[in-house]
């Protein structure tokens, strides 16, 4: 009988233990990081996630039967699952891809039944694999936490258009001939970006006026600006950004990934 009641105990304060561990941190470890909450359709409105398990980048792109995620890292092999969106947060996955392999993979196509809707968001999301390189989930092979508890995934959101088809005029900004019939011409201008810096770290745009920006890089980075909606991964040793800034202002420009806008890796973008 005594026996019987301690065990009692002990069970209860086991099932107690559990439940606190798993549940910390306090707050919601399993919401996405949401940044924005614009529905715009434009911006990816969380950023990748830097931590031990991975990492995944993926732009807006076009509707289509495919979804061509920009680049995913592990720590050990795993796969790259899209969900569409319900109510802000991740739900019914429409496609898994193959089992990648440890380090990084650019260009991931993961085909997705249904096919992606324009003007809907989607979550591309990391899974880890239990070893046998077939997806199971529910299951063992569940999505990855970053030391935060957070999801390792990015929202990206389907547009109409073909991203990254910037359209260069060909002239420079500043002077009269710049401004062709019906449209402002594009400024295009050059940026190294490295670890951890924009150079120049400033620059010039008229309201409306189509910016361009061709970079020269190193490293794993983000060029966003919050203000303007601009909010795009640059990887590979160059990139580009086109965005047109709709406002008048000073608005800075930065890093979003990790700690590198900490470190120095930001700017100033007037526009007049
Ligand atoms: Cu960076």
């Amino acid at each position: 009988m005594r026996n019987s009641v301690l065990g009692g105990i002990a069970v209860v304060i086991i099932a107690a233990a559990a439940f606190l561990f798993f549940r910390a941190p306090s707050g919601a470890p399993t919401q996405p990081s949401e940044v924005s909450s614009s529905d715009s359709g434009a911006v990816s409105s969380t950023t990748p996630v830097e931590g031990t398990p991975g990492m995944v980048a993926v732009d807006d792109q076009p509707a289509g039967a495919t979804v061509t995620v920009k680049l995913v890292s592990f720590e050990k092999p795993g796969f790259l699952t899209i969900h569409e969106q319900t109510n802000g947060n991740p739900g019914a996955v429409t496609g898994v891809s193959v089992l990648l392999p440890k380090g990084s993979s650019t260009n991931v196509v993961v085909p997705v039944s249904p096919s992606t809707v324009v003007g809907k968001s989607y979550f591309a999301m990391l899974h880890s694999d239990d070893g046998d390189g077939a997806y199971q989930f529910p299951g063992p092979d569940g999505p990855l936490l970053a030391a935060d508890g957070a999801l390792v995934m990015m929202k990206f959101t389907i547009s109409g258009a073909s991203a990254g088809t910037a359209v260069d005029v060909g002239v420079n900004a500043g002077t009269t001939t710049d401004v062709l019939a019906g449209a402002a011409a594009t400024l295009t201008l050059s940026m190294d970006s490295g670890n951890f810096f924009y150079k120049p770290d400033n620059f010039k745009a008229k309201v409306n006026q189509p910016v361009t920006v061709n970079f020269i890089n190193s490293g794993f980075h983000t060029f966003t600006i919050d203000a303007l909606g601009v909010n795009q991964t640059i990887t590979g040793t160059t990139g580009s950004v086109t965005f047109t800034p709709t406002k008048k202002g000073t608005f800075e420009f930065y890093c979003a990934i990790g700690n590198h806008k900490a470190m120095g890796m930001k700017g100033t973008l007037v526009v007049e």
